[in-house]
């Protein structure tokens, strides 16, 4: 016998137990895509109390619809061995050119993150963020249903000693940053500088070198690097993102280290 009322209960227990659970953690990615998927993947891999906050109720970001709605993406030879490590089939198109179904790729990496640790809440979205001594040191976070109407109702927050924004060409959470702190303060960092048109190949060695520290307490990954430094767009190669990911993770997990 079902009763429907146990079924409600489990749910909101469950639901809850999760959310108590990750109120404070070593790391919060914000944003789903293939960046944050890898980078989320790694911590949890290495130990560390990472969540996900995604504002959309699928994960996996731009990586679904490839080039154009074509379901495909490419990725280069660096970034194969990440496609391996996922265990997401790919096959050579050309001597360095690797190509991918994008929806198995994107659930792929989805399905093995979250069974290595990573704990995923979609439908909530980034509004705000909390400084403090100059540092991010938390989320202000509220349903996507509560933003997309427009309500007026209150974000609740969570504390994260790292913060990795990986929320694509918005770079959400530096953007945030940008409109709130004053310049005066913070002269190389909290601005965002906004991406260029698209070259591929310079986006994509772009993107590793501006995966890095962007504000006191934030990691940019993935195209928000190179929307917050001012780089290229690169269009539906996605090798970049996924090894931009694995770079934020592995900085940030030691910066947890050598903090302890
Ligand atoms: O855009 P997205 O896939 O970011 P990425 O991992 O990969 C970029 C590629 O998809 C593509 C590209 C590669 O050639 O250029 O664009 O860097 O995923 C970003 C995710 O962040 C979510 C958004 O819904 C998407 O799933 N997001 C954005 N802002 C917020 C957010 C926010 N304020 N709160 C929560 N999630």
């Amino acid at each position: 016998m079902l009763e429907e009322v146990t079924i409600t209960k489990a749910i909101i227990h469950r639901y809850m137990e999760k959310l108590d659970n990750h109120l404070e953690l070593d790391v919060a990615i914000v944003g789903g895509g293939p960046a944050g998927l890898v980078a989320g993947k790694k911590l949890a891999e290495a130990g560390h109390k990472v969540a996900m906050f995604e504002r959309k109720l699928s994960i996996g970001g731009g990586m679904w619809g490839g080039g154009m709605m074509f379901n495909e993406i490419v990725v280069q030879e660096e970034a194969k061995r990440i496609l391996d490590e996922f265990q997401v089939p790919c096959r050579e198109f050309e001597p360095g050119y690797y190509t991918a179904d994008s929806v198995l790729c994107a659930s792929t990496l989805c399905s093995v993150a979250t069974k290595t640790g990573l704990t995923i809440f979609n439908l909530v979205s980034m509004e705000d963020v909390m400084i403090r001594h100059n540092r991010v040191m938390g989320l202000v976070l509220n349903w996507s249903s509560v933003e997309m109407a427009g309500l007026h109702v209150d974000p609740l927050t969570i504390k994260a000693k790292w913060v990795i924004d990986a929320t694509g060409h918005a770079a959400e959470v530096l953007n945030v940053i940008a409109r709130k702190v004053d310049a005066e303060l913070n002269t190389a960092s909290g601005k965002v500088m906004g991406e260029r048109s698209l070259w591929a190949e310079q986006a994509e060695n772009h993107t590793l070198d501006n995966t890095k520290e962007a504000f006191p307490g934030v990691y940019t990954a993935g195209m928000c690097a190179n929307a917050v430094f001012g780089s290229y767009r690169m269009g539906p190669v996605f090798g970049g993102m996924l090894l931009s990911g694995e770079k934020a993770a592995a900085e940030v997990g030691e910066r947890l280290k050598q903090d302890k």
